[in-house]
């Protein structure tokens, strides 16, 4: 190796934000897989999602978090810890915020954001920050909220970008590269994509069907489980694999909306929920989906920790 040779650098980065501001579809586009589910809804991610992303000289070991809020109740309560605990044990952090600016232009930092940061400074990691959905703010809007951001905390860098479109996302990640630390190599099998099982993504890809499907509390007050996972019928490029899913609500009536007329709404959601899977694991799916009320599991501590592990 020449003395001119760059080192290698890898390291974990804590992807952390509000809800809803766009991490978890910035994961799936760095990696090219749906591996984290995104809905247009807050407090769609609720566990840690670990995302490894290879490039020449380094390896970017991302872990994608739930939105960090003001959490009422066991389940939200939990999600913000899952955030905060994450952001403790990783070498940098990626804050992710929306580009756009209120009324006037002027850009309005919410108290919401302002505790983000805060967290991140008190975490003492280096730390970047992404101005996400750069694709629907118009240019002239982009500047005045860089400005303002950059003196709000001793980032990095601030990146204006698009989860969505992939514009500029490439220089989001340069940028985080460069911030890893040095290392002999490679900290996770360059082949492994994510940590989450076959059997977790089944679970979650229903979930975000009912998210997707359901309104008011509904979307929240879901938890989904894989019972059975057989894949004896799968084969190299086809084949079948038969799944059983368990879909929690906390009430008779949220029970009734999922399963909806005849059965019409979890026929619906089993449908979109069987063709990503599908497409997932590459061959066919058979997908069984009950319905079953936990009277208000995400209130209770224990259910929340056994139901979102
Ligand atoms: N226009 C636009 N929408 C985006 C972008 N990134 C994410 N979204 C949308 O924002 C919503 C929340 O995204 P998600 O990734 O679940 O956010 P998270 O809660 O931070 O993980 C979804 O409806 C996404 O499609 C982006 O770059 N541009
Ligand atoms: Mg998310």
């Amino acid at each position: 190796m020449s003395s001119s040779t760059p080192p290698f650098r890898a390291g974990t980065v804590a992807l952390v934000g509000r809800p809803n501001v766009g991490k978890s579809t910035l994961l799936n586009r760095l990696l090219g897989e749906h591996v984290a589910i995104v809905t247009p809804r807050p407090q769609t991610t609720r566990t840690r999602i670990l995302g490894i992303v290879n490039g020449p000289g380094y390896q970017l070991a991302l872990f994608d978090t739930p939105g960090i809020h003001q959490a009422k109740g066991a389940l939200n309560r939990q999600m913000v810890r899952t955030a905060l605990s994450t952001l403790a044990e990783v070498d940098a952090a990626l804050v992710l915020i929306e580009a756009g600016t209120g009324p006037g232009g002027r850009v309005e930092v919410g108290d919401g954001t302002r505790a983000v940061i805060a967290e991140v400074a008190r975490s003492g990691k280096p730390a970047l920050l992404g101005v996400n959905k750069a694709d629907r703010a118009p240019r002239e809007t982009l500047l005045p909220v860089i400005d303002a951001y950059r003196g709000l905390h001793a980032w990095r860098d601030v990146v204006p970008f698009s989860a969505l479109t992939g514009e500029n996302v490439d220089r989001l990640v340069a940028v985080l590269a460069a911030a890893l630390p040095g290392a002999e190599g490679p900290l996770f099998p360059p082949d492994l994509l994510t940590d989450q099982a076959e059997r977790q993504l089944a679970a979650e890809y229903v979930r975000e069907q009912v998210m997707l499907r359901t309104r008011e509390e509904i979307p929240y007050a879901v938890a989904v489980e894989v019972e059975a996972f057989d894949e004896t019928g799968r084969r190299e490029g086809g084949g079948l694999v038969r799944i059983a899913a368990l879909i929690r609500v906390e009430r008779d009536s949220q029970k009734a909306i999922v399963i909806g007329k005849r059965g019409s709404l979890l026929k619906e959601i089993g449908t979109q929920a069987r063709l990503r899977l599908e497409a997932l694991l590459g061959c066919k799916v058979f997908l069984m989906l009950t319905v079953k009320v936990d009277e208000r599991w995400t209130e209770r501590e224990g259910a929340v920790r056994r139901l979102v592990p």
